[in-house]
């Protein structure tokens, strides 16, 4: 038996408040792969869009962080580049921007000993690296396209649970949420809030009504007395959610970018919810040979799972977004 990566304090803590801040999990230097992946993609990008005329100028002299935030004012579709999801779009897909990233760098982290280990604390040893999960690059709100405000990918994170955008297969699912920090997350920058215990009241409602925002959220009129407390963690730190929690994510005042990944997991044989996109055994203590380990496997599972969508083989829903609404409330 291993020693658990969470001391009983840190576990209590998680089944009592419904999440946990570790303020630095992974060693920073572990997120050189991921920032050198990131850093050849956005120049390659940044040349094809000012060869094709959509920004005005490839930013080559302006760090990673500032160049990103230029390039995406200027061509909002630029974050489905760098998302390590496909969009979560049921109908209207454009395949021209239907589009994620995949290096070895993300798989890499995904399968991350330390992360594992801490997973492992809470899930049990049979862990199943889920395909729910994000990249968030968010440069200084004051600089966000309007079209991008309410994308919780690049602006705004309002309130919700993570529950609501899971087809009902996976109800039961024990999905945990390791949101890590890829630049530290400041309250100035826009690290997470969340609000303690929430996890045991049940679903919440959820609108889903462009009008409040474009991604399902509980209003900010039900929250609006509820206290919440901000989880600010390091370049390599993380928080991990119990699916029920209530939180959000703070804007970015800052002036540079807030950069984070949310990886989730599950025990082996539940249900992910987005049956259209494809996860993978990360860690099996009782059937070692069941992980995948080969960066490009995963690559190309995506990749099947996007031909998939796009020629019809996929008829479901990729995405949930309206289940939980109700238009008393919203
Ligand atoms: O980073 C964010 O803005 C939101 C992350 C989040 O809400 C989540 O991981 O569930």
């Amino acid at each position: 038996m291993n020693a658990s990566a969470l001391s009983k304090e840190q576990i209590a803590s998680f089944e009592d408040n419904g999440f946990l801040a570790i303020e630095s999990l992974i060693d920073p230097r572990d997120l050189d792969e991921i920032e050198t992946e990131y850093a050849e993609l956005l120049d390659g990008l940044a040349e094809w869009l000012f060869a094709e005329g959509e920004i005005s100028d490839p930013y080559a002299q302006l760090a990673f962080g500032d160049r990103y935030s230029r390039i995406i004012a200027e061509y909002p579709e630029l974050h489905r580049f760098f998302n390590v999801s496909l969009p979560l779009l049921n109908e209207g897909i454009n395949p021209d921007t239907f589009h994620m990233h995949k290096g070895p760098a993300v798989f890499h982290l995904m399968r991350h000993r330390r992360i594992l280990d801490v997973v492992e604390s809470l899930i049990g040893p049979e862990i199943y690296s889920s395909p729910v999960q994000q990249m968030r690059m968010k440069p200084p709100a004051r600089t966000v396209h309007s079209d991008l405000a309410g994308h919780s990918n690049v602006g705004a994170t309002t309130w919700h649970q993570d529950i609501v955008a899971l087809l009902p297969e996976a109800d039961d699912t024990q999905q945990l949420t390791v949101w890590l920090a890829i630049t530290e997350a400041t309250v100035e920058n826009g690290c997470l809030a969340s609000v303690p215990g929430s996890h045991r009241e049940g679903p919440k409602v959820h609108c889903s009504n462009l009008a409040i925002a474009s991604e399902p959220q509980v209003p900010d009129k039900v929250m609006k007395d509820r206290a919440a407390v901000p989880l600010p963690v390091k370049k390599g730190g993380a928080v991990l959610f119990h699916k029920m929690n209530v939180h959000r994510a703070l804007p970015n005042l800052s002036d540079s970018l807030r950069w984070s990944v949310d990886l989730r997991y599950h025990p082996t044989g539940q249900a992910t919810g987005r049956p259209a996109f494809p996860g993978f055994v990360a860690r099996s203590r009782a059937n070692p040979e069941t992980e995948l380990r080969d960066a490009s496997i995963w690559a190309d599972t995506w990749d099947k799972a996007r031909d998939d969508i796009l020629s019809g083989r996929f008829q479901g829903r990729v995405f949930e977004d309206t289940r939980w609404n109700d238009s008393a409330v919203c």
